[in-house]
């Protein structure tokens, strides 16, 4: 189950950022691709999501929105891309919130993103080494389904 929290995005709720970057466990961050200045908002948002969160990757899914809006586009799909990878570990997507468009995808990659940062063996199945242990029923079981996963909408 994904308990989500959709957040104030506007300045005079910034106080509270704090304490739900340190309680969520995977974030979206959400610009619009009609707007360059939220672009901006979403380095400044990620660099205090680092600094609260004490770490150097956080699961994170980057989401330029209103892709439905072609006409007006004002960032690239391009430069979307260029920003997800400075964000290291990012899966990065257009949407629209408005045609329904990649708004399944949004959570769904997220998910994966916490399971694998919460999966200890995560780091031994990516890896080539040799020897690397085959994945146990037992350890493939442990995404199965009940546990509580907290993401919050940035
Ligand atoms: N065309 C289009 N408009 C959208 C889309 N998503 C949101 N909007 C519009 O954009 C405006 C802002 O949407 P919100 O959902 O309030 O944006 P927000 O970032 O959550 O804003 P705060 O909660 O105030 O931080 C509204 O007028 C929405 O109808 C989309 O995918 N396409
Ligand atoms: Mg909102």
């Amino acid at each position: 189950m994904l308990d989500i929290l959709d957040t104030a995005g506007q300045e005079e709720y910034s106080a509270m950022r704090d304490s739900y970057m340190r309680t969520g466990q995977g974030f979206v961050l959400v610009y619009s691709i009609t707007d360059p200045s939220s672009c901006e908002d979403c380095m400044t948002i990620h660099e205090q999501l680092l600094r609260s969160k004490d770490s150097d990757e956080v699961p994170l899914v980057l989401v330029g929105n209103k892709c439905d809006l072609e006409e007006e586009r004002a960032v690239s799909k391009q430069e979307g891309k260029s920003m997800a990878e400075k964000f290291g570990d990012c899966k990065f997507l257009e949407s629209s919130a408005k045609a329904c468009i990649n708004v399944e995808e949004i959570f769904i990659s997220l998910a994966k993103l916490i399971e694998k940062a919460n999966d200890p063996n995560a780091a031994e199945e990516e890896g080539e080494e040799e020897g690397a242990k085959p994945k146990t029923g037992k350890s493939s079981s442990s995404t199965g389904g009940k546990k509580k996963l907290k993401c919050s909408v940035l």
